[in-house]
C-alpha cells in the first residue's frame, strides 16, 4: 500500500516531507486508495506538522464587487453573465479598516481583501497600499486576491504589508478551458511565480463541482505540488452555483468525494495550511469533521465570503466548541 506514495525508482520516503516530484499517476493513485486508509495516512501526515486541534481562521471581503472582464463559469462577478450581485468601485481603506477591525474583533487571524479585476493596476496602488498598511496594523495577518499582477506590483504589495497573496489554479489544466477562456493557465502560473519573487507567501487551490472528472481535480493537486514552493495557503473551494452562470446548475459534489480531495492536498503539500473554503454553508457539521480528520486546517469565519454566504459566527463558535478545536496559535511555517 504504502508504495503508491513511494518513488517509484527509489526507497520508500517519509510521507511528511514535502516532495515537488510528484506524477500525475501518483496524485490519481492516491484518489483511489481505499477510504479509511486514505484518511488515515493523512491525518498522520496532519500531526507531523501542526496540531490537528487548530484551524486558522481567515474573513473575506469584496473590497471591488462585480463588473469583473473575465469569464470564469463560476463567479457571480463576471460581467458575461447576468447574475444577481451589483457591482461596485474599490472601497476606501477606512472603510476597509473598519471591517477587518470587525473581523479580528471576531476571531479572525488574517483578513482576505478581493477586487473582481482581471489584474492589478498601477493607478489604485496607492487605495490598495493604504488599505494593506492599515489592516496589517491592527495586529492582522494580510492576505490580497485582485488578479494577474507583476513582480513590482507584488514588491509594492508586500513593502505595504501584504502577507499572502490569493491566486488560484481553480481546476486541472486539461479542464481550465471549459470553465475560462479569457485568459490561460500559463497567466495564473506567471502570477504566482511573481508573488514568490515578491517574497510574499501564496494562496492558491481551486474548486470542485463543476463538472470536472477525478483526473482534473488530481491534475489541479499535481500542478500545486509541482510547484517551486508548495503553496503556504492551499483553499479547496465546494462551488457555490450562482444563479446566471454556466454553473449555476452544476451537480453538487459527493461529500466523500470533497474529503478525498482535502485528504490528498494534505498528502501532496503535508505542510500547507489547508482550507474548507467556499461551501460550509452547504456541509454538514459532520462532513466539516470528516474534513477537519482528513487534514484541513484552515476556514473561512464570518457570515460572508464574497459574495455568498457563509456559517455565521455563533454558529462557528458553538461548532468549533463541540469539537473542541480553536484557533492556530503558531503562525504557519511558510518554507513549504
Ligand atoms: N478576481 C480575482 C481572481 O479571480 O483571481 C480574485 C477574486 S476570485 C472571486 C477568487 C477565487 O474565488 C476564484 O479563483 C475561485 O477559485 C473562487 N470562487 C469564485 N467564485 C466561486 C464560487 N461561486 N464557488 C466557489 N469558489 C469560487
Ligand atoms: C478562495 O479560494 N475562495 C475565496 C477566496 N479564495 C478569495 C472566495 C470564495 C468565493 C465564493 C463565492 C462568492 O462568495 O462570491
Ligand atoms: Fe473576475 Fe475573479 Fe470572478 Fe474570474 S473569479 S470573473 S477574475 S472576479
Amino acid at each position: 500500500m504504502n508504495a503508491l506514495i513511494s518513488n517509484t525508482t527509489g526507497p520508500l520516503l517519509d510521507p511528511a516531507q514535502p516532495r515537488h516530484d510528484w506524477t500525475v499517476a501518483e496524485v490519481e493513485a492516491l484518489f483511489e486508495v481505499p477510504f479509511t486508509e486514505l484518511v488515515f495516512r493523512a491525518a498522520e501526515v496532519h500531526r507531523q506538522w501542526f496540531d490537528p486541534a487548530e484551524l486558522q481562521l481567515s474573513q473575506l471581503l469584496s473590497v471591488k464587487t462585480g463588473g469583473c472582464p473575465e469569464n470564469c463559469g463560476y463567479c457571480s462577478q463576471s460581467q458575461h453573465f447576468k447574475t444577481a450581485t451589483t457591482a461596485s468601485k474599490l472601497m476606501e481603506p477606512d472603510a476597509v479598516i473598519a471591517q477587518a477591525a470587525e473581523a479580528r474583533a471576531g476571531g479572525a487571524q488574517r483578513f482576505c481583501m478581493g477586487a473582481a479585476w482581471r489584474d492589478v493596476k498601477d493607478r489604485d496602488l496607492p487605495k490598495l497600499t493604504a488599505m494593506i498598511a492599515g489592516v496589517k496594523a491592527l495586529g492582522l495577518e494580510t492576505c490580497a486576491t485582485l488578479g494577474m499582477m507583476t513582480v513590482d506590483q507584488a514588491k509594492a504589495l508586500k513593502a505595504a504589508g501584504l502577507d499572502y497573496y490569493n491566486h488560484n489554479l481553480d481546476t486541472g489544466p486539461d479542464y481550465y478551458d471549459k470553465v475560462v477562456t479569457t485568459r490561460t493557465y500559463q497567466e495564473r502560473l506567471d502570477t504566482l511565480a511573481a508573488v514568490r519573487e515578491s517574497g510574499m507567501a501564496t494562496c492558491c487551490g481551486g474548486i470542485v463541482g463543476m463538472g470536472e472528472t477525478r483526473s482534473d481535480r488530481a491534475g489541479l493537486l499535481h500542478q500545486l505540488a509541482i510547484l517551486p514552493e508548495h503553496p503556504q495557503s492551499l483553499p479547496i473551494n465546494d462551488l457555490m452555483p450562482i444563479p446566471g452562470t454556466p454553473l449555476g446548475g452544476s451537480e453538487p459534489v459527493d461529500g466523500l468525494e470533497f474529503v478525498r480531495m482535502i485528504a490528498v492536498a494534505r498528502l501532496v503539500c503535508p505542510k500547507s495550511v489547508v482550507r474548507i473554503a467556499a461551501g460550509r454553508e452547504h456541509m454538514s457539521r459532520e462532513l466539516q469533521s470528516l474534513c477537519f480528520l482528513a487534514g484541513a486546517n484552515s476556514v473561512f469565519v464570518g457570515a460572508r465570503l464574497l459574495t455568498t454566504d457563509n456559517p455565521d459566527q455563533d454558529q462557528d463558535a458553538a461548532f468549533l466548541a463541540e469539537l473542541k478545536m480553536g484557533p492556530m496559535t503558531v503562525r504557519p511555517a511558510v518554507d513549504a
